[in-house]
C-alpha cells in the first residue's frame, strides 16, 4: 500500500509539474471523490490496527502535498499568464503621437469673419435669409422694376417664374424692414448668384456683406463716417475713403466708394492699376419707396444701406489673381491662409 501512495505522489508531482498541466483535471483525477487516493483510503479497512494509522498519516501528508503542489502551480500559470499579457499589450509611450492634422478657415470665410467683426464691434446684428428668395423680396421691394436688366435670365438663376436664387443679399434687408420697425442696424452676409461665366474676376456663386441702418435723421453724413471707420479698421488707420456718384435702384443718392490703395497709400501701384483709389463699395440713402415697400414711413425715418464684394477684398487682401483659385479647393493653395 505504501509502494502504491508513494507512485501516486511521484505521478502526480511529474503530471504537476509538466508544462501545459490542466491542474484542474489533475486535481480531479488524484484528490476526487472518485480520485486514486480517495481509492486507496477506502481500501484501508482492510489494513491491520498498527498500518492504518501509518497508511492514513502517509495518505493526508500526500494529499496536503499534491495540493500544495496545485497551488503553486496555479500561482506560477497566473503569473506566466499575467507576463504574458504585459508583454504582449505593452505600449512605448515614448513614440512620438500622430500628428494632428487641424484644417484651415477658408479665406473666404476668414475674411466674411472679420467683416462681421468690424460692424458687430459697431453695434450691427448680422440677419440671415433664404438663398432661394421671391422674386418680391430679391427684385420688386428693392424698387428693381421689371424691365431692369438685373431681371435678365442673363443674369439671375430662376427656379419658377417668381423664385430665384438671390442675386444679392439685400432681400434679408427687406425681410427685416418689413417685420421690424426702427430702429435698425444689420449687416447681412451671405451667398448669392449670378448666371455668370467663371472666368479670373466672375463666378455664379460669390459671396457679399451688405449694410442697413434705419432710424429717424439718418443721413449720408452717418454713411460716410461708418464707412470711413469700417476703411480704418480693415485696411489701416491712414486709409482714407471716396464717394463717386453712382445709380442704384434702392438707393437715392447713391455712391461707389473707393479706399485710398493700402499698398501704395494713393501714389499709384499694380494693385490700384496706377489709381491711388480702390473700389469696393457701394452704398447710399436706403430709396423712399423701398422704406414704403417695407411697411416704414419715410417721413418720419430715413436710412442708409451698403453693399460690398467678400471675394474682392479677399483677393485684394492676399494679392490673389483669379478668383478660380478660391473654389478649386487644392490644399496647396488652402493651406497658406
Ligand atoms: C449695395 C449698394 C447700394 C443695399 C440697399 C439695401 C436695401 F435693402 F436697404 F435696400 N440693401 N443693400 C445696397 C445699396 C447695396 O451693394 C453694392
Amino acid at each position: 500500500m505504501k509502494e502504491k501512495l508513494r507512485k501516486i505522489a511521484e505521478e502526480a508531482a511529474a503530471a504537476i509539474s509538466e508544462s501545459g498541466a490542466d491542474l484542474e483535471a489533475l486535481r480531479i483525477k488524484y484528490l476526487g471523490k472518485k480520485g486514486e487516493l480517495t481509492a486507496v483510503l477506502r481500501g484501508m479497512g482492510a489494513l491491520s490496527a498498527e498500518e492504518r494509522p501509518v497508511i492514513g498519516q502517509m495518505a493526508n501528508e500526500i494529499r496536503a502535498d499534491i495540493e500544495a503542489k496545485l497551488e503553486s502551480r496555479r500561482e506560477s500559470a497566473a503569473a506566466e499568464a499575467l507576463q504574458k499579457k504585459l508583454e504582449s499589450e505593452k505600449i512605448d509611450v515614448t513614440v512620438p503621437a500622430k500628428k494632428v492634422s487641424v484644417g484651415k478657415m477658408h479665406p473666404i470665410s476668414l475674411v466674411q469673419r472679420q467683416l462681421e467683426e468690424i460692424f458687430l464691434g459697431m453695434g450691427y446684428e448680422i440677419a440671415e435669409g433664404p438663398e432661394v428668395e421671391y422674386d418680391y423680396y430679391n427684385f420688386q421691394a428693392l424698387n428693381i422694376p421689371e424691365d431692369h436688366p438685373a431681371r435678365d435670365t442673363q443674369d439671375t438663376f430662376y427656379i419658377t417664374d417668381n423664385i430665384l436664387l438671390r442675386s444679392q443679399t439685400s432681400p434679408v434687408q427687406a425681410r427685416v424692414m418689413e417685420k421690424t420697425q426702427p430702429p435698425i442696424k444689420i449687416i447681412s452676409p451671405g451667398r448669392v448668384y449670378r448666371s455668370d461665366a467663371v472666368d479670373a474676376t466672375h463666378s455664379p456663386l460669390f459671396h457679399q456683406v451688405e449694410g442697413l441702418v434705419v432710424d429717424k435723421g439718418v443721413t449720408m453724413g452717418d454713411l460716410k463716417g461708418t464707412l470711413e471707420s469700417f476703411a480704418k479698421t480693415m485696411f489701416g488707420e491712414e486709409t482714407r475713403i471716396r464717394f463717386r456718384p453712382h445709380h442704384f435702384p434702392f438707393t437715392e443718392p447713391s455712391a461707389e466708394i473707393d479706399v485710398s490703395c493700402f499698398a501704395c497709400g494713393g501714389e499709384g501701384c499694380r494693385l490700384c492699376k496706377g489709381e491711388g483709389w480702390i473700389e469696393i463699395l457701394g452704398g447710399g440713402m436706403v430709396h423712399p419707396q423701398v422704406l414704403r415697400n417695407c411697411g416704414i414711413d419715410p417721413e418720419v425715418y430715413s436710412g442708409f444701406a451698403f453693399g460690398l464684394g467678400v471675394e474682392r477684398i479677399v483677393m485684394l487682401k492676399y494679392h490673389i489673381d483669379d478668383m478660380r483659385h478660391l473654389y478649386e479647393n487644392d490644399v496647396r493653395f488652402l493651406h497658406q491662409f
